[in-house]
């Protein structure tokens, strides 16, 4: 980063900067993780598509809740936004049962408090999307918990803004991604009250490093769905006998050229903007 921009944070595969004190970059890496590892070799492009992603999203759900975004860097891979006071609890929304949800239904018959009708498979469809908080873990796995517990540690108002919020987005969002042949089948939103007190939404919005999206046409119920975008990843990594305990293998050219391809698909598909014309000039997702 450049120009009096000062490092805050890291997270596995993004960056923060302060520019001052009401403002801060996020910058996205090409840097990829599996099974919860990030692999020495990155996924030329993939900060551009998902800083593109989340732009286009940002910019289509204003009217739904505010958000952070100020502009877009130059090099289509930042961002600036508004600092805002994050809330303590990620908002994950499910469409679908996958995951920590599949794994909590098959041994409880609920996911965070939220009854479930008997009889349904990995990867079924929800009868409607829910809400399943979850507490940000510094270092290793977030913790479900159950919305009671979320709307203590945000306050009840805050919580049910936010949760209404991400809901709608998350209506929108799977919506517009169905129409595109991708499932969204869950999302992670993670909020923040802005200086005047009102709900924002930060972070990152509905990219597949924050959500799960599955090829529509490969959706069958009753297994685990193949991902759009880190299958190619997943199953090279599962045919080299990796343990999944790091470092991670180096990715041969060819897993590394499939996955940008399948990163810029969606990106393509979703935006409907050419990613050449975003790396051109980013603001044509706004
Ligand atoms: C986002 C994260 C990343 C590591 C803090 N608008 C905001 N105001 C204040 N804080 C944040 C935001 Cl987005 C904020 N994170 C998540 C992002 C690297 C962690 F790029 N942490």
């Amino acid at each position: 980063m450049s120009g009096g921009a000062t490092h805050v944070a890291s997270g596995k595969v993004r960056e923060i900067y302060s520019l001052d004190e009401q403002t801060l970059v996020l910058a996205a890496s090409d840097r990829i993780s599996t099974f919860d590892v990030v692999l020495p070799t990155p996924i030329p492009d993939k900060g551009r598509v998902l800083t593109g992603l989340s732009a286009f999203w940002f910019g289509r759900t204003r009217e739904i809740v505010p958000n952070h975004l100020l502009g877009l860097g130059a090099d289509g891979r930042t961002m600036s936004c508004r600092r805002l006071q994050m809330l303590p609890v990620e908002f994950v929304v499910r469409g679908y049962l996958a995951g920590s949800g599949w794994k909590d239904y098959r041994d409880s018959g609920e996911v965070c408090g939220h009854p479930l009708p008997v009889g349904l498979q990995e990867s079924s469809r929800l009868p409607e999307p829910i809400v399943t908080p979850a507490t940000k873990a510094a270092e290793g796995h977030d913790e479900n918990i159950e919305e009671a517990r979320a709307a203590e540690l945000c306050g009840e108002r805050t919580y049910s803004e936010a949760r209404a919020a991400a809901l709608e987005l998350y209506g929108f969002g799977s919506k517009h991604a169905d129409a595109c042949g991708i499932v969204l089948a869950d999302t992670k939103f993670e909020f923040g009250i802005a200086p005047d007190g009102g709900v924002v939404l930060g972070d990152e919005a509905m990219t597949p490093d924050s959500s799960r999206f599955w090829p529509a046409d490969a959706y069958v119920p009753g297994r685990p769905q193949p991902s759009f975008d880190k299958q190619f990843v997943r199953d090279w990594c599962e045919r080299t006998g990796w343990n999944k305990e790091a470092p991670g293998p180096e990715l041969p050219a060819e897993v590394v050229e499939g996955t940008r391809a399948r990163y810029v698909e969606a990106f393509e598909r979703l935006t409907g903007v050419g990613f050449e014309e975003y790396v051109a000039r980013p603001e044509v997702v706004l």
